[in-house]
């Protein structure tokens, strides 16, 4: 018997009308709080493999949520993250920590920052990690007082000889940044990782709102513990709400490369990314920062608020970037919470994944950001099935065999030869998601293509990934889905939506790239080389394990042909 069966034993029916009343409490609209499944612990017996991802980063069991304090530091990668040590859902928060020598492989080691002070005997909450000179990390990170206020703290390494930084102090002049006066106190947190300025400062930037207005507030200190509000905010947009989570750095006009946080100049531009807690999804801009003034400003092709640029249009929050200084790279980690209930989490005894960390650089066209898995994460590769110049006329589908469908990844290069036959792009569908909720995969004129992927024998349950092609007025619109409402054939608490987004590439090559990481329970697709991201969490009940297929497939009028298809049966990860 499982710890939920036990546990509607024991409630009988007040335990589900609990949740059919809607009976959660919320904390600042942050993380729903179940007050009657805080005190149900989660022992090893009642892990679920199921839907258990095997590459992507978990912990052995339990909640966890916001990537924290990502760094590297003498030759390894540290990893913090936001975990209930109790149980399945949100609560208790504390720092946990695991360490790895490739993003990929992970090992735990105990939480680094857990309540015990004043300055966060309430919670300790997201922050991040900044390396100074010398090899010094400090992590700045928001604590809850007693007043229930979100201060402002730092903790060092107790012995910088560990090379596994395993023991964290918070010294006692903590905290070192409390709201003071005009700032909201429940509406003040998530340092972002500090960078220096040429005239010896350091600044940082702290996540909240004024009424509706999303703020980036700025600070500055010299020393790294006394911080001094700046007159304005580094940046802030009206009616966009909280802003949690803020990341600011550094990309090369040109190249792959990523920066340091404290380089400027000329030849660079800044990526600005929020989460909204109003919307539960992050966007960003690129612009332009202005260190004197200590302004950014975004391009005027960069929308600030709800309908700009998002790293990825499914499930994905609370990211935060780091500069890798081995491989000379921006990396990016981004969470991914369970699209179940959350009375099937305390069943499966743990929810929330880290999505594969990813490499951010600008695109070519200076107007977005490219993603892609980092290279690391092809050491995982094994049996790989190729297909090539494979022909796909409407309707047809092929399935990929030999792999395991349940965890692998898949590039798949697809062309046509003309966009003749795309069918007219309805002006209305300024949201992509409603466009994939209107059209799904149902048969169009250039696509439906793409992966039909988790998907059970005779297809009553599959995750389409796919493009669709729509003639606008001047130019070609792509639409990329990757589309949960046929996901499961479980109904019951289930989020299943059509994500979508759309792609700004050129197609004068008649070209456009796929490339989906199928690991259970998480489908993390990169369309046109990483210009588009989406992810979905989702819960088969017949694609699983062996049962699961992977198939290609086109439902548009024009024929279209795969150059190539490359799919590989992934390992499993040491995963903590
Ligand atoms: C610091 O770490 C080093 C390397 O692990 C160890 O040899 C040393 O004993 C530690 N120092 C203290 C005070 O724990
Ligand atoms: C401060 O933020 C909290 C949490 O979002 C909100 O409930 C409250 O109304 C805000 N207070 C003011 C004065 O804006
Ligand atoms: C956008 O800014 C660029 C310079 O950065 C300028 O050349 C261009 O005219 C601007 N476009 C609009 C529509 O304002
Ligand atoms: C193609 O579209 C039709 C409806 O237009 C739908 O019934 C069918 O399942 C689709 N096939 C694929 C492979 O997407
Ligand atoms: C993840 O879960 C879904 C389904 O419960 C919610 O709709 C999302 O808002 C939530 N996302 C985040 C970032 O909390």
């Amino acid at each position: 018997m499982n710890l939920f069966t036990f546990l509607s034993l024991l409630l009988g029916f007040s335990f589900f009308s609990l949740f059919i009343n809607n009976g959660v409490v919320f904390v600042d609209a942050l993380h729903k709080i179940y007050p009657e499944l805080q005190s149900i612990q989660t022992d090893a017996s009642v892990i679920k493999p199921l839907h258990r991802t095997r590459f992507h980063f978990q912990p052995r069991r339990n909640w966890i949520n916001d990537p924290n304090g990502p760094m590297y530091f003498k030759g390894i990668y540290h990893l913090f993250y936001q975990y209930n040590p109790k149980g399945a859902v949100w609560g208790n928060i504390v720092w946990a920590h695991s360490i790895s020598r490739d993003l990929i492989n992970w090992k735990p080691l105990k939480p680094a920052i857990y309540p015990s002070k004043p300055f966060d005997i309430n919670g300790c909450w997201s922050g991040s990690a900044t390396v100074l000179p010398g090899d010094k990390p400090v992590i700045l990170y928001t604590g809850i007082d007693p007043q229930n206020r979100q201060v402002q703290n730092y903790a060092i390494p107790a012995n910088l000889s560990d090379p596994y930084l395993t023991e964290w102090i918070k010294p006692d002049n903590n905290p070192i940044v409390d709201p003071g006066p005009g700032v909201n106190a429940s509406a003040f947190r998530d340092p972002t990782t500090a960078w220096l300025s040429k005239s010896g400062h350091w600044k940082t930037v702290i996540g909240s709102k004024r009424k509706k207005r999303g703020m980036a507030y700025l600070y500055r200190s010299r020393d790294f513990v006394k911080w001094t509000k700046a007159k304005h905010p580094l940046h802030s947009a009206a009616n966009t709400g909280m802003w949690e989570c803020p990341d600011f750095y550094p990309v090369p006009l040109r190249g792959k490369l990523g920066l340091d946080p404290s380089v400027t100049g000329n030849w660079v531009k800044h990526v600005f990314k929020v989460s909204l807690d109003l919307t539960r999804y992050e966007y960003y801009t690129v612009g332009k920062y202005f260190p004197k003034k200590d302004k950014y400003v975004p391009d005027n092709t960069s929308v600030d608020g709800w309908s700009g640029l998002r790293y990825d249009y499914g499930n994905f929050y609370a990211s935060k970037s780091f500069y890798d200084p081995l491989k000379k790279r921006r990396v990016l980690w981004g969470w991914a919470n369970e699209s179940d209930s959350a009375q099937d989490d305390v069943s499966k005894g743990w929810a929330g994944i880290q999505l594969i960390p990813r490499t951010v650089w600008l695109d070519h066209n200076q107007r977005q950001l490219k993603q892609w898995p980092v290279k690391e994460l092809n050491t995982l590769r094994g049996k790989k099935v190729v297909l090539s110049h494979q022909k796909l006329l409407k309707g047809h589908t092929v399935e990929v065999k030999g792999i395991t469908a349940a965890q692998a990844d898949v590039e798949v290069m697809f062309s046509f030869s003309s966009l003749d036959k795309a069918d007219p792009f309805d002006p209305r569908w300024v949201d992509a998601q409603a466009a994939c909720d209107q059209l799904g995969n149902s048969q169009g004129g250039v696509g439906p293509f793409g992966l039909l992927t988790l998907a059970s024998e005779n297809l009553d349950e599959f995750t389409p990934v796919f493009f669709r092609i729509f003639k606008a007025h001047h130019k070609h619109v792509v639409l990329m889905c990757s589309d949960a409402r046929s996901s499961s054939l479980k109904e019951e608490g289930l989020y299943k939506p059509a994500f979508a987004g759309y792609v700004d590439i050129d197609l004068s090559r008649k070209k456009l790239s796929l490339r989906s990481l199928i690991d259970h329970s998480v489908v993390e697709s990169f369309g046109g080389g990483g210009k588009t991201c989406i992810t979905s969490r989702v819960y088969p009940t017949k694609g699983v394990f062996d049962d699961a297929h992977l198939h290609v497939f086109n439902n548009g009028t024009e024929a279209i042909t795969v150059e190539y298809l490359r799919a590989w049966s992934m390992k499993s990860a040491r995963m903590n």
